[in-house]
C-alpha cells in the first residue's frame, strides 16, 4: 500500500511539475470560457476569433495585475504567464462593458493535494 501511494505521489508530482496551456478564445464579444481553473505556472493563451480588435486588460479590482495585451487583431494571440497563486480578473480594455473573464489560481502545491486526496477517495471506493 505504501509503495502505491508513493508512487501515485510521484506520478502526480511529475504532472504537477509540467505547465499546462489553457486556450481562450475571445469571440462574439466575449471570453470562453468565462472562468478558468488553472494552476500557478501554467499558460493562458488568449485569441481574438472576432472581427473587432480586443485585449486583455487586469481589471482594476484583480488581487494580480499583469501587463495588459496589445491590441490583438483577428487572429492575434497573447500568452498570460501565471507566476502568483493569487485569482485574476480581467477584461477587454477596448469594450470595458465586454463580459470579462475570472481566473481561479490555485498554486501546485494546493494542486498536488487535491490530486492525492481525490485518488485517495478513489483507492478507499476500490478498497470498499
Ligand atoms: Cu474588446
Amino acid at each position: 500500500m505504501k509503495a502505491l501511494l508513493t508512487t501515485i505521489t510521484l506520478i502526480l508530482l511529475t504532472f504537477s511539475i509540467n505547465a499546462a496551456e489553457h486556450l481562450v478564445t475571445i469571440e462574439n464579444f466575449a471570453f470562453s470560457p468565462a472562468k478558468l481553473d488553472v494552476a500557478q505556472g501554467d499558460l493562458i493563451i488568449f485569441t481574438n476569433r472576432d472581427g473587432a480588435p480586443h485585449n486583455v486588460v487586469p481589471r482594476s479590482e484583480s488581487l494580480v495585475q499583469f501587463e495588459s495585451s496589445p491590441i490583438l487583431a483577428t487572429g492575434d494571440s497573447f500568452t498570460l504567464e501565471i507566476t502568483e497563486a493569487e485569482d485574476i480578473l480581467a477584461h477587454c480594455g477596448v469594450h470595458p462593458r465586454m463580459p470579462g473573464i475570472e481566473i481561479n489560481v490555485i498554486s501546485d502545491r494546493q494542486l498536488l493535494l487535491n490530486n492525492i486526496r481525490t485518488q485517495l477517495d478513489q483507492l478507499d471506493q476500490m478498497v470498499d
